[in-house]
């Protein structure tokens, strides 16, 4: 009998000394509901929480467990580098050979800072894009998250859509009134923005596919209107990867989409399970960072050897042969077994995919925005869903507006228990809904 009685009990303790429980706020299951599973071990395809109970992972700890988790070869490595030292704040040989190998992957990142976490990449990303352009605003899209920097917490996707915060307190209206917003996909309204603000914009910046609201993928024609507006318009291109690079193929959306950003952040695969993010782009424009430039920016553990030396195995192991070709036809399996298995409960299901990464929603068509997302989308028939896949081993994201992620791990067998899962998963659903 599925029971989760250790995780209730952890989840009590923790919160009396941890806010709210949790360390990031979309892991308590706040959107959900219950309790959030406490994870002792990994492996592979799969995670065990305190009970004992094994789940299908397809949070992949939000996306960096891409060659699965506690592969043998980054783990190997890792312990290799750390018997010379944990961290050294000076420079190391690991983090150019890892920026070389990200700009082979991506020639538009032509120089790049690495840094801890994505939202750090981002803030830092706009902060030269600004300085560069001698500009104040910034363009986003709604839903798209950006990290938790005071500039991006403005109709933002991931856990301020997941608790349902228009914005965040605390962010002034000085910096937050430089933040514009429109609809993803919606050319019109882009445009518009551009007219009433000219030369005002330093920089758009953009999920090129959505996974903050669900994953929502760009629109043919949409990208490139993007890349050209913005070159109308003297303001900078930049691309959040965080989530898309290395996942949707050897690169990011920019390679699968021939679009070439001005900057690019990136985060999550990059690191290999450990805290390191990255944001480069056109020499130009980094070179204004110190130590070259007027443009500050720091860190005590950026580019910390262990996190280089994860980030560098793992992109090792996804550029072997058949990595991407594995990652695809898994998803798109999942991504079909969602809508099938929906359908033959009687539910309209729709589901899409790149690389290792998909999305599912309760609607009878796919949401081209997060506006869409709100108004089509049962976000009710997902929260029942979650916790029946749970009960059936399967591990999803806990909330509507957040993608899923596939590992190289998983294949034949995880997609059997998911076909099975899914299935039961679906019909109690039915059932909760009589
Ligand atoms: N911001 C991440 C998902 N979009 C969640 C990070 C976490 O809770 O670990």
């Amino acid at each position: 009998m599925y029971q989760t009685n250790e995780s209730k009990k952890l989840f009590f303790e923790a919160q009396k000394t941890l806010v709210g429980g949790v360390n990031s706020p979309v892991r308590a299951f706040k959107s959900v509901g219950g309790t959030p599973l406490f994870i002792k071990k990994t492996e592979g395809a799969y995670i065990w929480d305190e009970d004992n109970n094994k789940y299908v992972d397809f949070v992949g700890s939000w996306g960096p467990a891409i060659v699965g988790h506690t592969h043998p070869e980054v783990l190997e490595e890792i312990v290799k580098v750390a018997q010379n030292g944990f961290s050294f704040g000076a420079p190391t040989k690991r983090e150019t050979l890892l920026a070389e190998a990200i700009n082979n992957a991506l020639p538009s990142m032509e120089k790049i800072r690495l840094v801890s976490s994505g939202t750090e990449a981002c803030m830092s990303a706009i902060r030269v894009a600004r300085a560069f352009t001698g500009r104040s605003k910034i363009l986003k899209f709604t839903g798209c998250y950006h990290g938790h920097g005071d500039s991006f917490l403005v109709k933002a996707g991931s856990g301020v859509a997941t608790l349902g915060l228009p914005d965040s307190l605390g962010v002034p209206e000085s910096v937050a009134s430089n933040t514009l917003v429109v609809p993803f996909n919606d050319p019109g309204q882009l445009e518009e923005m551009f007219a009433r603000n000219k030369d005002q914009i330093a920089a758009v910046i953009v999920e090129p596919y959505i996974g903050n609201a669900g994953f929502i993928k760009a629109q043919p024609g949409f990208l490139p209107f993007l890349r050209k507006i913005t070159g109308e318009n003297g303001s900078l291109l930049i691309f959040d990867e965080v989530m898309t690079g290395f996942r949707v193929a050897f690169g990011g959306v920019q390679i699968l989409e021939k679009i070439t950003p001005d900057l690019t952040t990136l985060g999550k695969v990059i690191g290999g399970g450990f805290p390191l993010a990255a944001y480069g782009g056109k020499k130009e424009i980094m070179d204004m960072i110190a130590p070259l430039g007027p443009v500050y920016q720091a860190g005590t553990l950026s580019g910390n050897p262990i996190a280089v030396a994860a980030g560098q195995k793992t992109l090792e192991i996804l550029s072997r042969a058949g990595s991407y070709t594995h990652l695809s036809e898994v998803t798109q399996n999942i991504s079909s077994l969602l809508v099938e298995e929906g359908k033959n409960a009687g539910f309209k299901v729709v589901s899409d995919s790149a690389g290792g990464m998909f999305g599912f929603f309760f609607s009878a068509s796919l949401p081209k925005n997060f506006e869409e997302v709100k108004v089509q989308c049962s976000q009710e028939l997902f929260n029942t869903f979650f916790h029946a896949a749970l009960r059936e081993g399967i591990y999803l994201a806990p909330s509507a507006f957040e993608a899923c992620f596939v590992s190289l791990a998983h294949g034949s067998s995880e997609l059997l228990t998911c076909k099975n899962g899914f299935r039961k998963a679906f019909q109690a659903l039915a059932a909760n809904n009589q």
